[in-house]
């Protein structure tokens, strides 16, 4: 047997979910939505595979209550989805009714089914109209996504289950303004360290407005990935402990110890915002929860240059996943551990899962390297739980093949097969593996 759990081995409220976000599911192209910085960056040739973007995606928009059925049917206790900012507000201030009533009848959708709804309000689709004004790189930006967080959960903020302000601060500030992978596709340490900032303003300014609102259940999404040295010499140890502090203390540190890495600062300061030091009383707000989304551990050695920050990832020895990724399920042990050194707040695992060789064939999909993947993960989960560590959910990214933004459609991530030519669902073998795993 390759799935080795059942529900009854985890505690009573503990929640099994799955993850989705709006722009790589719903189809930008409806409902009123505004111009991206998704759209414009996956235009310029060269940013995405093939050039696709999210225009009609899985058509999520107009096929939302077959995919909340294919979650209650699954069995699965809560559904994280993203609500989208220029679908809520077109032009990046001013809302649009249509976008609001969306997510309005989305979460009374999980309501009746069954399904906790877990909001993140920013996964990564920034209206253009912001984008024009430096994005990210601007401050006014934290007021800008303030005024979001009050409009779309003065709408839905009395009926979410767990919400947080922004997926993975780590992708937004570095893999877009730094390594260029991710729009606005910036290759620039200032504009970098910039975000790195201005992201975490904005989580904080976001968590006061709800909290202004009533709201209850606010937390915070960071994504980490293990950083093995590549060789046993120092340096490659000390360039591991490097990309460690930028991809997983970081942010942490700013939310949760009001201070940011001194191994990082050391080569941040000098691009920081002016009077970044002044912020951390509105960046470390109170919350109830952290997520955890973690995929893969990378390994590190000197990229032979004098370029901060002077480090390759290296190809490593594990069975790998589509991504290329490596399948390290202990890394997931160590986050888990990680975050509880540095809070005890309850955690959640907000993403985990992997993009497969998936082939339909007879209407079927048979996924065993998914299987495997989230019953040793999920192990990992058992054993954090029975170290005492409060975890309260495990989350499967993802719902339906998606949109795998720079890589296009053609990384499926989904428990459920999505066709893009007529896009028919098809549930694949970890969906039933799950269903019956999961049954009350
Ligand atoms: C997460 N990287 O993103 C996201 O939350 C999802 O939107 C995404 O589909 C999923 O992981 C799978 O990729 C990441 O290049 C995307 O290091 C890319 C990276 C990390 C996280």
């Amino acid at each position: 047997m390759t799935f080795a759990h059942r529900r009854a081995d985890f505690p009573a409220d503990f929640l099994f979910a799955t993850a989705t976000s709006a722009y790589q599911i719903e189809g930008h192209s409806f409902g009123g939505a505004g111009q991206t910085h998704w759209d414009t960056f996956a235009a310029t040739p060269g940013n995405v595979v093939r050039g696709e973007n999210g225009a009609v995606a899985c058509d999520h928009y107009h096929r939302w209550t077959d995919d909340l059925d294919l979650i209650a049917g699954a069995n699965l206790d809560a559904y994280r989805f993203s609500t989208s900012w220029a679908r809520v507000m077109p032009d990046g201030v001013t809302p649009n009714p249509d976008g609001l009533d969306f997510y309005d009848r989305l979460v009374d959708g999980m309501l009746e089914r069954g399904i906790k709804p877990m909001a993140t309000l920013y996964h990564w689709e920034l209206p253009s109209a912001l984008a024009d004004l430096g994005g990210w790189r601007n401050r006014d930006i934290a007021d800008r996504f303030a005024d979001f967080a009050t409009c779309i959960m003065g709408k839905i903020g009395d009926r979410v289950h767990r919400t947080a302000p922004i997926n993975e601060p780590w992708c937004v500030a570095w893999l877009s303004h730094f390594m260029g992978h991710h729009a606005p596709g910036l290759r620039d340490i200032r504009a970098a360290a910039r975000v790195m900032h201005h992201v975490m303003l904005a989580h904080g300014k976001a968590t006061q407005a709800m909290r202004a609102l009533g709201m209850t259940g606010l937390g915070a999404v960071m994504n980490h990935e293990y950083a093995e040295p590549a060789d046993s010499s120092e340096r490659s140890k000390e360039l591991a402990q490097l990309y460690d502090g930028i991809y997983n203390r970081w942010f942490l540190g700013g939310i949760l110890r009001k201070a940011y890495p001194e191994d990082v600062l050391k080569h941040l300061s000098p691009h920081m915002p002016e009077g970044w030091q002044d912020d951390f009383d509105t960046i470390a707000q109170p919350l109830d929860w952290v997520g955890i989304n973690y995929y893969t551990r990378k390994l590190i050695g000197p990229d032979g240059s004098d370029q901060f920050p002077f480090l390759e990832e290296r190809e490593g020895p594990l069975e790998k996943t589509a991504m290329d990724w490596e399948i390290y399920p202990d890394g997931l042990l160590h986050f888990i551990r990680h975050t509880a050194s540095y809070t005890d707040l309850p955690i959640y695992v907000t993403e985990n899962g992997l993009a497969s060789y998936d082939v339909l064939k007879d209407g079927a999909v048979q996924d065993e390297q998914r299987i495997r993947y989230l019953s040793e993960h999920l192990a990992r989960v058992k054993q954090a739980l029975a170290e005492g560590i409060d975890v309260r959910g495990y989350t499967v990214w993802s719902l339906l093949d998606n949109y795998e933004w720079a890589l296009g459609y053609e990384k499926r991530f989904g428990l459920v097969h999505v066709d893009f030519e007529t896009l028919a669902r098809t549930p694949k073998a970890s969906w039933h593996t799950l269903k019956d795993a999961l049954a009350k």
